[in-house]
């Protein structure tokens, strides 16, 4: 049974069991619902306690139902039922309340959480809204203002907060959740009026959802999910309930049959699906990671340290010269006590991550180390030479990890007499930040290698895709064309300004002039300022090397606030003057054309070549790497939308080779999953 039905004394006791996360399905929903008839029906039933079993309280509603032939009770039906028993309904909650969790929990009578609990309605992060009167419920719990970031934001909270909120009646004592709760319902059994949530008053608030809006409008830039949310929170401050909810209801239709949702719950398997690696079997024995060794105190090399400081790893970080040491060191340290000072951490957890941390100048420190991870600047040689040490000191089975993000992993093992315990995980900068690590496998990268990597990416919190080797790997390679085509546009007639805007608008974080200028323009430049063959070498040349010198494709005034560049209008009017390059008038869909379909056709080489295992990979790589829009699913979800046939014809509109099995999906009417 999904739920299983306990006496004690008069009250009854529900407790589901669905693992992995205890989600909603119609098992459960069917449970709950006869566990609810089951009090009703017994005199002798006093009150009702609804508990999971394992590690969590429902973790919402099962997200692989949607789209599916709706059973009975659906979750608004069965949040209303708990809601009116005429006996009290304590939820005991453990682990996480998400989304339809979150909501059962609300519509019970009583909460009672052990401390480390969590609650939250996560549904926006999936393109959709806590759809079972979550809207309704939770303001008129909290207050406008603390249901807007929950329900809005979709960030949990703790059990501590939100007692303090008015969401939690009680804590419990970790060990004795169901003892305690049990307590709790034979305390207010008898209790009348019952204290129905829907039935609170609640008075509209149009400052906080101003002031909320205000503070949050570049976070919910192009999503649909948050404005809607907002309007059913707004809508529960002005009507009643069944109003409320009948609003909540139509809106979650719209976002469940959109794209955007579509998009980002694709995200959410993808994510999962991605750390599964064809070919290795779950049951493959990890290697044992303890101890970790980094070469290179850079910003790479720290970034890469400051992940395992985190989370309580030993790290041993080795460079050349002491000042570069020192310097390392002290970055690691700033980045910390800035966290700190955001109150993100507290000053003995900085100074925990910092006790753990042996900065040196003897490579031989790193004899005992389980994993060294490389991240010295790109340069073949140097990596050689590197690995070439690192194979005559590491210790026989230490894992030798590069961060190299383009440069041939198997010349790179090749240095080495060990290449099966060499990988490639590549961190993206800033690397202490930013979700993504491809993992890099090697021709003879080993089974448990890889999969160590993987596990143990997952324990610093970071997304990984595995990538096979070539230039760039997934993501660096994909940015390549798009990068050529942007330079291309600049001297037929677009500007740096019109090619940003059309990727702004997309929904990228940033367009491809941009993001040279906050990498740096001069980054792989030949460092000759004589040798000027195209744009960028132009304005390396003029030292306009991006935001670092305050100029690059943009003019920037001291706050870093961009202005088309009026010197770099006269260096792209030259170079078409000297390209001889025709003009015409680009247009804003062309841009499109050139720089993300392009993308489209790498990324379907990538997969043919099987250099991505999966093609959710790559929209993995980009959602998580290259501030993909997640309400646009990645790439190759987005082509999926566009159409590979429209992706084809753009593409040879604009006289590109296009990908065969890009080519086929065109013809076959195939999808990229
Ligand atoms: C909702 O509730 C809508 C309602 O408001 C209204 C309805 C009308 N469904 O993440 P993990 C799977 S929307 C289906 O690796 P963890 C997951 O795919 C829902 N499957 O574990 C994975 O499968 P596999 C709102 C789900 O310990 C396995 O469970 N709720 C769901 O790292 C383990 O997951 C959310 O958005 C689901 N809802 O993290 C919460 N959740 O092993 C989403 C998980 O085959 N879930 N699976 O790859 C989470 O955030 C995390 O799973 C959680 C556990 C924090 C709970």
């Amino acid at each position: 049974m999904t739920v299983q039905i306990e006496r004690h004394g008069d009250i009854l006791v529900a407790i589901a069991d669905n693992p992995p996360v205890n989600t909603l399905n119609a098992a459960v929903r069917l449970g709950l619902k006869a566990a609810i008839e089951q009090t009703a029906a017994d005199d002798t039933i006093r009150a009702l306690v609804i508990a999971c079993a394992g590690k969590t309280f429902f973790a919402g509603a099962d997200i692989t139902e949607f789209g599916k032939p709706p059973v009975e009770p659906l979750l608004p039906q069965l949040t209303d039922l708990i809601e009116a028993s005429d006996k009290p309904v304590i939820a005991a909650i453990h682990g996480t309340a998400l989304g339809g969790g979150c909501e059962v929990a609300i519509a019970s009578h009583y909460r009672i959480a052990v401390a480390d609990a969590k609650l939250g309605t996560p549904e926006v992060k999936l393109g959709l809204l806590p759809g079972a009167g979550g809207t309704q419920r939770l303001p008129r719990l909290a207050g406008i203002a603390t249901a807007l970031e929950l329900v809005a934001k979709g960030d949990p909270i703790g059990a501590v907060r939100a007692k303090a909120a008015g969401i939690i009646d009680r804590l419990a004592d970790g060990n004795r959740l169901l003892d305690e709760a049990i307590a709790f319902a034979g305390e207010v059994a008898d209790i009348r009026p019952l204290p129905r949530t829907s039935e609170r008053p609640l008075s509209p608030d149009p400052d906080a959802v101003a002031a909320f809006e205000r503070a949050n409008a570049r976070r919910f830039r192009g999503y649909e999910a948050p404005a809607a949310t907002i309007a059913c929170v707004v809508k529960a401050s002005e009507t009643a309930y069944p109003e409320g909810v009948q609003f909540e209801r139509e809106q979650f239709m719209k976002l469940i049959f959109g794209v955007q949702s579509a998009a980002q719950r694709h995200l959410f398997f993808a994510e999962r699906k991605a750390g599964r690696i064809d070919g290795i079997a779950d049951s493959v024995a990890l290697r044992p990671i303890a101890k970790i060794g980094v070469v290179g105190a850079g910003t790479m090399g720290g970034g890469i340290a400051m992940n395992f400081l985190s989370a309580g790893m030993p790290v041993t970080i080795v460079e050349t010269r002491q000042d570069a040491l020192d310097r390392g060191t002290a970055t690691i340290r700033g980045n910390y006590d800035a966290t700190a000072a955001k109150g993100r951490m507290t000053g003995d957890q900085v100074a925990a991550a910092m006790a753990l941390l042996t900065p040196t100048l003897d490579i031989v420190a790193l004899a005992d180390c389980d994993l060294v991870i490389e991240a010295v600047y790109e340069d073949m040689a140097v990596k050689q030479d590197i690995f070439r040490r690192l194979d005559a000191v590491c210790k026989p089975g230490a894992i030798l990890a590069t961060n190299t993000s383009y440069l041939d992993l198997d010349v790179i093992a090749a240095a080495t007499a060990r290449p099966q315990d060499v990988v490639g995980l590549h961190f993206f900068s800033p690397a202490n930040v930013m979700k993504l690590l491809e993992v890099v496998r090697g021709a003879k990268t080993a089974d448990d290698v890889l999969a160590t990597a993987m596990a143990l990416a997952k324990k610093i919190r970071k997304v990984a895709v595995v990538a096979g080797v070539c230039d760039g790997f997934i993501g660096n390679r994909m940015l390549m064309p798009r990068q050529i085509e942007a330079m291309k546009l600049l001297l037929e007639g677009a500007t740096p300004d019109q090619v940003d805007r059309v990727h702004v608008d997309f929904g990228m974080p940033m367009g491809p002039f941009q993001m040279a200028d906050l990498a740096g323009v001069d980054i792989g430049w030949h460092r000759d300022p004589t040798r000027i063959e195209n744009i960028r070498d132009a304005l390396a040349a003029e030292e306009r090397w991006g935001q670092k010198k305050g100029a690059g494709f943009y003019d920037y005034d001291a706050n870093r606030t961009p202005s088309p560049s009026p010197r770099v209008a006269e260096i792209i009017a030259d170079f078409r003057e000297r390209t001889g390059t025709p003009q015409h008038d680009v247009t804003d869909q062309e841009i499109v054309e050139r720089t993300l379909y392009p993308m489209v056709n790498e990324g379907a080489r990538i997969l043919a070549e099987g250099k991505a295992q999966r093609a959710s990979d790559i929209d993995v790589v980009w959602a998580y790497g290259y501030g993909w829009p997640p309400y646009r699913g990645g790439p190759m979800f987005w082509a999926n939308i566009e159409g590979a046939a429209k992706i084809v014809a753009g593409l040879e509109k604009h006289g590109f080779a296009v990908a065969p099995l890009l080519r086929e999906k065109a013809e076959t009417g195939g999808r990229f999953n």
